[in-house]
């Protein structure tokens, strides 16, 4: 059989790979889902204690200003609670989430990065592709968990069913310059994903979910958060962010994705194992970035090389 060096879930060849495998009716369900829409909802997997506990702990420490934090915080999110709360790093873990990702994506699962929200993010649509990309391509995803009711009001997650079969775009696809160093132009690339939405009629859907419930969505699709409609309405939530084993990771929004230059995730650290990430391709391993730093300090090198030359020799003269 001929594969492609996707997952299985979002590779051109799905339908002659899930009638290859042995499932159950509900793996089924969920692997043609995925496959279509780019997300999948779970319910009913996370214990109401466990949700209660990631409850407690973001409300009495990630968003408590005098709890002492040494991850990053700002008014709406903290990033990599996980390292303060335990109840925030066994949500991330939880057996459930690990077991229907690998069967996803049939590679041991990497959670790598948590984030906490006590409101709604209010996010305009964009992919987690520009920020979190994989080398095979779309060996990651996120999953987004409701620790309270979500309703029309406090912000709901909204996506773009089956827009994770668009490209994967980047500013390399929108004005003259691929490289970006910081967000200053990310607004750009905002206005060029809501053009996409439009241009392609995307049908918009929000994740109205109940406290518990889950959504576990594809690296490529359209999402964000929606406006706040009530003043002050809390919306605490969790969502934790997934690569897959032997792949090489990078960020495309600080790569030069014209030339290939790819800025890494070096010193990415598995959630689960606490243990740095090793990156490869397949388990071979390239030097990217490196070998093109270096060949570049080499023809810099080799420039100022016959100027040494001549000074030293007028130094003899
Ligand atoms: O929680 C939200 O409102 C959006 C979160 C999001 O877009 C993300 O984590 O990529």
């Amino acid at each position: 059989m001929v594969t492609a060096n996707l997952p299985w879930v979002e590779s051109p060849f799905f339908e002659e790979a899930i009638k290859s495998k042995k499932l159950t009716a509900k793996q089924a369900e969920i692997a043609e889902t995925y496959h279509r829409d780019g997300f999948v909802v779970l319910q009913g997997v996370l214990s109401e204690s466990l949700i209660d506990a990631v409850l407690n702990d973001a409300k009495t420490k990630a968003f408590n200003p005098d709890f002492r934090l040494n991850t990053q915080r700002d008014e709406v999110r903290v990033q990599d609670f996980w390292q303060v709360s335990e109840a925030a790093r066994e949500l991330a873990c939880h057996p459930e989430i690990l077991k229907t990702l690998e069967f996803l994506y049939e590679r041991e699962v990497i959670p790598f990065q948590t984030l906490n929200f006590s409101v709604g993010t209010q996010q305009r649509a964009h992919s987690d592709t520009i920020h979190f990309s994989s080398l095979p391509a779309r060996f990651m995803c996120g999953v987004w968990v409701a620790l309270e009711d979500i309703t029309e009001e406090n912000g709901p997650v909204f996506y773009y069913p089956g827009s994770h079969t668009l490209p994967e775009y980047d500013f390399s696809h929108i004005g003259n310059t691929p490289v970006t160093t910081s967000y200053e132009n990310y607004k750009e690339y905002e206005d060029f994903i809501e053009k996409i939405v439009e241009a392609n009629k995307l049908e918009k859907r929000k994740f109205l979910a109940k406290k518990g419930d889950l959504l576990i969505w594809s690296s490529n699709i359209i999402h964000g958060g929606s406006p706040v409609t009530k003043q002050g309405a809390s919306r605490w939530s969790q969502v934790t962010h997934y690569f897959f084993a032997d792949c090489y990771y990078y960020t495309p929004m600080l790569s030069n994705m014209v030339t290939r230059e790819l800025f890494l995730r070096n010193g990415l650290k598995n959630i689960k194992t606490g243990e740095e990430v090793v990156q490869s391709y397949n388990g071979k391993k390239f030097h990217l970035l490196p070998t093109a730093k270096k060949l570049y300090f080499l023809s810099s090198h080799l420039k100022v090389m016959p100027n040494i030359v001549k000074t030293i020799k007028n130094l003899w003269k």
